[in-house]
């Protein structure tokens, strides 16, 4: 029987893969609340879809469904794709979902992280968040992993690791009183230290201009090797991106990892900016509780939110004359791995893109082993 453990990762001699480490699969959920996604969620479900054949290329994909939704989605999805019943409130496993750490000898195990959508009944998403908030519990019980449980809110698109003793994230989320009000700096790297086993912690003051998430680091700054980050970038000096962005390449350039490396900056540049057509809003249900999708607003478009699959890397797509230019970079950036762009217009839509629907699970040994029997 999976345990619930007491103790803490770095106690125990976990700690957190980097994404491009081998996975044994990935983890999603599928779409459905029409407060968020527009007309039913069914182009959201396509682009979903869209994202998990893409991902099957390179590892196994499990896509978590409500009951009132298995026999659609069996249908709508790849049959290479595993799809299970499991009850959410959305579809973000990439933050409500279960942080994954390992082990030297190969061992996995999960960090089941307490989930207020975003910021709580002050400025959270939408309410409630119940049910997002048993998805991490859910995986690990099917997966039989032990976990940890931590009384500490965290979204694992607010982190990103180099899986060698660095975590990058932003103030603006991670420092926000809407997550962790009685802990201050000092104490969230803390937990980071003992739940991550990181050594340094590299702080970014935001992420990407209007994005919903509290500049989520994982839309913006991304480690994709170690010593080399991507940063979504704009050479347009009066678009508001570029403050941001300049200011967090400045500090980049003067950090060190926890190995004492300095760190190699790629600018991404970004899209034109992706603003809600009306009749994008209108098709969006208003639910009072919820975040309003309203026409005209700007959305946080970045190529930064890719996912680092099994020999693939899956990307946002925007119909945009920068797609093909970023397509080259990251596969100049991975070499052993093919770049496929899926539209992420629609996911986009709903408020984040392919990195934030999604959840790796690593390859252990005994999973390596379980597999080859
Ligand atoms: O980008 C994400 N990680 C999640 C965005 C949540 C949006 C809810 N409307």
């Amino acid at each position: 029987m999976a345990k619930i453990l007491s103790t803490t990762p770095r106690a125990d001699g976990f700690r957190m893969p980097a994404e491009w480490e081998p996975h044994s699969g990935c983890w999603m959920l599928w779409p459905e609340r029409s407060d968020n996604w527009r007309r039913g969620a069914k182009p959201a479900q396509h682009a979903f879809a869209a994202v998990a054949s893409a991902i099957t290329e390179g590892e196994p994909v499990t896509v978590c469904v409500s009951p009132g939704q298995y026999v659609i989605a069996r249908e709508m999805l790849d049959p290479a794709v595993r799809v299970v019943e499991m009850t959410s409130n959305d579809s973000w496993i990439r933050d409500c979902g279960p942080t994954f750490v390992v082990s030297d000898e190969g061992v996995v195990r999960g960090i089941d992280w307490k989930f207020n959508a975003w910021g709580g009944l002050g400025d959270g998403l939408y309410f409630p968040w119940d049910q997002d908030d048993l998805v991490g519990e859910k995986v690990l019980e099917y997966e039989r992993d032990d976990r940890y449980a931590p009384d500490f809110i965290l979204e694992g698109g607010s982190i990103d690791v180099d899986g060698e003793g660095t975590v990058l994230a932003t103030e603006e989320c991670l420092l926000n009183p809407n997550r962790n009000p009685n802990l201050d700096r000092a104490g969230i790297e803390q937990m980071l230290r003992d739940y991550l086993n990181v050594d340094s912690v590299l702080w970014l003051p935001k992420g990407v201009h209007l994005d919903e998430t509290d500049g989520h680091i994982d839309n913006f700054c991304r480690f994709v090797a170690p010593g080399e980050v991507v940063l979504t970038w704009t050479d347009d000096t009066a678009d508001p991106q570029y403050a941001i962005s300049a200011d967090a390449f400045e500090r980049l350039a003067s950090m060190r990892d926890a190995k004492g490396r300095s760190l190699k900056v790629h600018k991404l540049h970004q899209p034109r900016p992706v603003l809600i057509t009306a009749e994008e809003a209108a098709d969006v249900d208003h639910v009072p509780g919820t975040l309003p999708r309203q026409a005209g607003d700007r959305l946080a478009a970045s190529y930064v939110n890719f996912y680092i699959a099994n020999e693939r890397i899956v990307m946002p797509g925007y119909d945009d004359p920068r797609d093909l230019p970023a397509q080259q970079m990251l596969a100049d950036l991975f070499p052993g791995r093919r770049v496929t762009v899926v539209p992420g217009r629609e996911i986009l839509l709903g408020g984040g893109n392919i990195h934030c629907i999604t959840q790796q699970e690593p390859l252990g040994k005994i999973k390596r082993a379980r597999r080859a029997a």
